[in-house]
């Protein structure tokens, strides 16, 4: 799966001509879903933005404007996994596009998807979970500096089913340095790089406007093989999320009152669920 800008002749909408696919969420949204994070939460936000609640739905990926793709075989090395939309599963977006020029601007936003047709057998099912700073809330963090470096965590979560871990890639916000993620009693699991800059459409041209960074978060690194150092998810195991930003290193987004703009730390992990195995709180 990739998440993508573009316009209607089809280059892509990027940030050299001030457009940004800042955000999409898409959520798969039908009987026996349940988020493995908010799926308790009585009141989740962004579940209520697509009018559900955390259970009946699931967030199964998101992008920023890094799109970076989620693609199984190429994290695992696995050929046998995929996620299963279910015949009653319907397709939910939360979509924050942002266009920084003083006109009007038609663009897509673009789902690539590698599929596999017929009814998936032989292949095991695979399971998103979403790490968040701000758990079932809108995933903004008032950046606690205006300056220098801080780290914002989310709140542990205590594993909930069981299965393979496939990988799981972060997003930030611009000033974002890395992202990791640790499981108690083993320490740091994931470490998730953001670059910048990475190519020409990531470096904003105008001058002069809100947005005081140049060069903008290109990709965040995955972790997957080597990079990822724990394969099994188990009921119990405590993980925890920490994003750490430096604004001395890398500049933050501004408002329009020179403040530094809200920060993310997102993790999306895939874990894959064989048949038997218990799925969902
Ligand atoms: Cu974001």
């Amino acid at each position: 799966m990739n998440a993508g800008l573009e316009y209607a002749n089809g280059k892509n909408a990027n940030i050299d001509s001030g457009m940004w696919m800042h955000h999409m969420v898409m959520f798969a949204v039908g009987p026996g879903r349940v988020d493995a994070t908010c799926g308790n939460n009585k009141a989740s936000l962004p579940h209520m933005l697509i009018g559900s609640g955390g259970v009946g739905n699931e967030r199964m990926f998101s992008s920023g404007n890094e799109r970076t793709p989620a693609l199984v075989p190429q994290w695992s090395g696995l050929t046998n996994v995929g996620y299963h939309p279910k015949a009653t599963d319907k397709l939910a977006f939360i979509v924050d596009l942002m266009n920084e020029n003083m006109e009007d601007k038609i663009a897509y936003l673009t789902m690539t998807f590698d599929y596999v047709p017929g009814d998936g057998a032989g292949f095991d099912d695979m399971r998103p979970v979403w790490f968040d700073a701000a758990q079932c809330s809108t995933s903004e963090v008032k950046a606690p500096k205006q300056s220098g470096a801080f780290m914002v965590a989310a709140k542990a979560w205590t594993a909930n089913f069981e299965g393979e871990v496939v990988g799981s890639a972060g997003h930030m916000h611009d000033g974002g340095d890395h992202l990791t993620l640790d499981v108690s009693g083993t320490g740091v699991v994931c470490d998730s790089v953001a670059s910048y800059g990475g190519s020409a459409e990531y470096t904003s041209k105008a001058m002069g406007h809100a947005h005081s960074a140049t060069a903008h978060i290109s990709k965040m690194s995955i972790c997957m093989g080597n990079a990822l150092k724990v394969k099994q998810l188990n009921k119990g195991q405590v993980w925890t999320l920490k994003a750490y930003y430096d604004y001395n290193k890398n500049k933050g987004m501004l408002h329009g009152d020179g403040k530094q703009a809200t920060v993310m730390g997102i993790a999306i992990m895939y874990v894959r669920v064989r048949a038997g195995q218990t799925f969902g709180p």
